[in-house]
């Protein structure tokens, strides 16, 4: 299948995540996309440039206000002087709109620098820098790419794309994600298709940003496999699964929380699981949030999937036979992760779809 690929991606470089308070080396990282270019390269691929896209296409899934900030975001932080004092040279928030702090008022648009980023930012760990929207708009792009490809006849598209987009929400960005890919090419699929789409998210964190967005909307179906956030894991506060969905999205939203220490069979079950709930749910077209975090040995989640869980998994989502934009979210061992995508997708063309 074709991947896409921009160069802009590595222009996001995080340097680090503010975590507990602590400015950590962090690990959504630059090199993450091009090890799996480069593994994907390695195996013959087909590569394709990502392509422009208009706003219009993003603002299908976020909220003018959250696209007018980013694009201006680090532009503002420096001209707000806190790179110099006290130092602090990326974009960090100082203090969140919390419900328990506005006892019901809507909050003011805040002037300072560290407090506006706090009105869209939900944590401390996604930091934005000097390249962070042109990397987040390329992503897009990316994403947006292999949905255009899909919708031109091929069977399926891989984006090789970072930062990542799962966690992000309609107005709000968090989790290393700034725009969410998937949702965004889910909802290009949805709108060219004027018909059901389903996202499966296997990141090994809950798609917490795709969930919010679509979950009164039951024209995209959005399921997610993930380490369960009430044994202690990111986003924490959603991922359960009585989150099913609202209003016209009753029933279209699916978790599945998993223990930690979880290894192929339980996991393979869930995949197995939410490929045959978005089949019955008459999805036409299907968007793989495609994070390979769940492995045994990632840093930033304890489930244990192997190599050859993640090739049964592609398998698995293959044999749906439906148009699949595949789409990169997480997955941080840099000596792993290209194998990983690469048995995936080697999965999906063996279960015959491509
Ligand atoms: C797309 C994706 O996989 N996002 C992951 C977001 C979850 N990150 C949670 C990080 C929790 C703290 N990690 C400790 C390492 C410190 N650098
Ligand atoms: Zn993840």
């Amino acid at each position: 299948m074709p991947v896409v690929w921009s160069e802009r991606n590595r222009l996001h470089v995080p340097e680090g995540e503010v975590w507990v308070g602590v400015h950590t080396p962090g690990t959504e990282l630059p090199a993450r996309a091009e090890r799996i270019r480069e593994t994907l390269r390695e195996a013959g691929a087909r590569e394709v440039e990502a392509t422009e896209h208009p706003r219009e296409a993003l603002l299908r899934v976020h909220d003018p206000a959250l696209l007018d900030y980013l694009a201006g975001a680090w532009e503002e932080w420096e001209r707000s002087g806190l790179r110099e004092d006290p130092g602090q040279d990326r974009v960090v928030p100082y203090l969140f709109p919390h419900p328990g702090l506005l006892a019901g008022l809507e909050p003011a648009m805040p002037t300072a620098a560290g407090a506006r980023a706090g009105l869209f930012a939900y944590d401390t760990m996604s930091l934005i820098g000097p390249g962070t929207w042109e990397a987040a708009r390329a992503a897009a792009d990316a994403a947006l790419t292999a949905a255009d490809l899909v919708l031109g006849g091929e069977p399926a598209a891989y984006a090789c794309c970072r930062p990542p987009g799962h966690h992000a929400t309609r107005a709000a960005f968090g989790g290393s994600c700034y725009l969410n890919n998937a949702a965004i090419a889910a909802a290009a699929l949805r709108a060219a298709l004027s018909a059901p789409v389903a996202v499966i998210d296997v990141d090994a964190h809950h798609g917490n940003g795709t969930q919010a967005i679509f979950y009164e909307d039951g024209g995209v179906l959005t399921g997610s496999v993930h380490v369960d956030p009430g044994a202690g894991w990111f986003p924490h506060f959603l991922g359960f699964a009585a989150e099913t969905g609202r209003g016209t999205g009753a029933g279209a939203n699916r978790n599945l929380p998993l223990a930690p220490g979880s290894e192929d069979g339980a996991w393979l079950e869930a995949v197995t699981e939410l490929a045959g709930w978005a089949r019955a749910g008459g999805a036409a077209a299907l968007v793989v949030a495609l994070g390979v975090d769940a492995a045994a040995g990632d840093p930033e989640s304890p489930l244990r999937v192997s190599p050859e869980g993640y090739r049964e998994a592609g398998r698995e989502l293959g044999r749906l036979g439906l148009a699949t934009a595949i789409v990169q979210e997480g997955g941080y061992d840099l000596e792993r992760l290209g194998p990983l995508v690469l048995e995936t997708l080697l999965g999906f063309e063996e279960a015959g779809a491509t």
